[in-house]
């Protein structure tokens, strides 16, 4: 006979926190939400990279694209390219990240001086950035003969058909450093000299790299944002268990910084089989993510037996997900987080070896997120919350008089995610499990974080919680009745938006 769980599944809106001892140390200035992204042994947690918002994005193709993974390292999270495109445009994304900013970049952008004003035009429209070195043969690390930017001509005006030659500034008249050079020497010398861009050359005068004014001002506005130990942003990506092997190698030689795998089963022998080839062939260096898991027993495998870094939880409460009503598979998130939590726990009391937990999905607003981390996740994976910014890879759109923005599950014939499924990639997909729907715009992704982080600092100082650690242990909950939650609401007041509508 099948096994009947005692409990029933359970979401976050079923429970509250309760105060927590406040001491006047709980402001929240204090709290760091710094959070693991890779497992520890006891005593080494300073050796586990880390983020510094506990916020990773979903990957999907409404969501995670090179724009939101930028916007969302600078703000101290990390986004998860999705793998549900070509190797080549899913490395190309993790490239125009590693590239985008921070300290010492190496130039993206190079012509040799021979090369036509149109060139330059064409390679500034599909790099977006307008500071060209100008190369022998046009590579980026060959001898610096000048810049050219697009302060040199005028596009309308000068004949596109001349060399860049006749137009950039030679590297006589230019202000650059010899490498070796410290950032701070190098933002020194472009304050001192009022300049946007400083070329870094080697002994032998061939361009290094580019330091650039902006980045300076973007660091210094941005102290959460989460960086390599090249200064370059942080970025992760996706995997199936169908090509993982090339992807991986791909992601890996472009500099990715995690992997995890994007499935919404993640209890299968394909996914153990796809982590064991990675952890032979890459060793332990690099971070790798395995889920969906609900229980217990799939922590076990994906960490045991599959060796994985973090695990990822959630089968069915995704916003966009119908796989409960197609499949019958899922449970609440709040069991699931909880079922697992207890699974990590124990193994950290027993093995001595924290493994970072990811609650995936359903995350509808702040206080799930905070449910969610109060129960032991260390970090949310969500889609919803960012496709409806800015950043998210998808145009804006206007219905009555409102901006919306599409988004649509993985497991949609729109995201024709093939390797999801077992069917292959030339056949139809039989079912659905994901559907194409419209969220509202929520403008740009800094000021939602920030007003999200300020309600998670302030519920940990209520809890008594400088760090992630205090609030996993300090956290106290209890479940709520149906007259609690009507309670928890405005009761027996009138809000003045409500009367001003009626009203007209
Ligand atoms: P949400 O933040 O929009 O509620 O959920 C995002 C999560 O839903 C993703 O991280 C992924 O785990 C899951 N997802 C993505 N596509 C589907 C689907 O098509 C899905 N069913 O369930």
């Amino acid at each position: 006979m099948a096994t009947i769980l005692e409990d029933i599944s359970r979401t976050f809106n079923e429970f509250l926190l309760l105060s927590g001892n406040t001491t006047k140390e709980h402001i929240p200035a204090n709290v760091s939400l710094r959070a693991p992204l890779q497992r520890f042994e006891r005593g080494k947690e300073d050796e586990a990279l880390c983020l510094n918002t506990p916020f990773v994005s979903a990957a999907m193709q409404a969501v995670s694209g090179q724009d939101l993974a930028i916007a969302l390292a600078r703000k101290g999270g990390c986004a998860f390219v999705y793998c549900s495109q070509s190797i080549e445009s899913q490395v190309e994304m993790v490239r125009k990240v590693k590239v985008h900013k921070a300290g010492f970049v190496t130039s993206d952008s190079n012509l040799a001086p021979e090369a036509a004003l149109q060139d330059a035009i064409d390679l500034r429209k599909r790099t977006g950035h307008s500071t060209i070195a100008i190369t022998d043969g046009g590579g980026a690390h060959t001898k610096l003969l000048g810049i050219l930017t697009s302060k040199d001509f005028w596009e309308f005006k000068d004949d596109l058909s001349r060399p860049v030659s006749e137009f950039f500034t030679p590297l006589e008249r230019l202000v650059y450093a010899q490498e070796g050079v410290s950032l701070q020497e190098a933002t020194e010398l472009l304050w001192e000299n009022k300049k946007e861009c400083l070329p870094i050359v080697d002994k032998d005068g061939n361009l290094s790299s580019l330091v650039f004014r902006r980045d300076y001002f973007d660091h210094k506005s941005n102290p959460d944002e989460l960086t390599d130990d090249r200064k370059r942003l942080l970025v992760g990506a996706a995997l199936n268990t169908f090509d993982y092997k090339e992807r991986a190698k791909a992601l890996i030689a472009e500099g990715v910084d995690c992997l995890c795998f994007d499935s919404s089963d993640g209890y299968s022998d394909w996914q153990k089989e796809a982590i064991q080839y990675l952890r032979k062939e890459y060793g332990n260096d690099i971070i790798i993510g395995g889920g969906n898991v609900i229980a217990a027993d799939g922590f076990q495998f994906l960490v045991e037996e599959a060796g994985v870094d973090f695990v990822k939880i959630g089968i069915g409460g995704g916003s966009i997900c119908i796989t409960r009503e197609q499949k019958g598979i899922g449970r609440g998130q709040a069991s699931a987080v909880l079922d697992v939590a207890a699974a990590r726990d124990k193994y950290y009391e027993e093995k001595g070896i924290y493994i970072p937990l990811c609650s995936d999905g359903g995350l509808n607003n702040d206080t799930h997120i905070i449910m969610a981390l109060a129960m032991g996740a260390d970090f949310v994976m969500m889609g919803k919350y960012f496709a409806m910014t800015e950043e998210s890879p998808t145009p804006k759109l206007t219905y009555k008089g409102r901006l919306y923005k599409p988004y649509w599950g993985e497991g949609s014939s729109r995201a024709r995610n093939w390797q999801r499924y077992k069917e292959g990639a030339d056949q139809k997909m039989v079912f659905e499990e994901g559907v194409d729907a419209y969220v509202p715009y929520s403008g740009p992704l800094g000021g939602k974080r920030d007003t999200t982080i300020a309600k998670i600092k302030a519920t940990m100082c209520n809890v008594g919680a400088l760090n992630m650690k205090e609030f996993h242990e300090n956290a106290v909950l209890t479940r709520v009745s149906e007259m609690t939650l009507i309670e928890g609401g405005t009761t027996h007041v009138e809000q003045l938006d409500r009367i001003q509508t009626e009203g007209t």
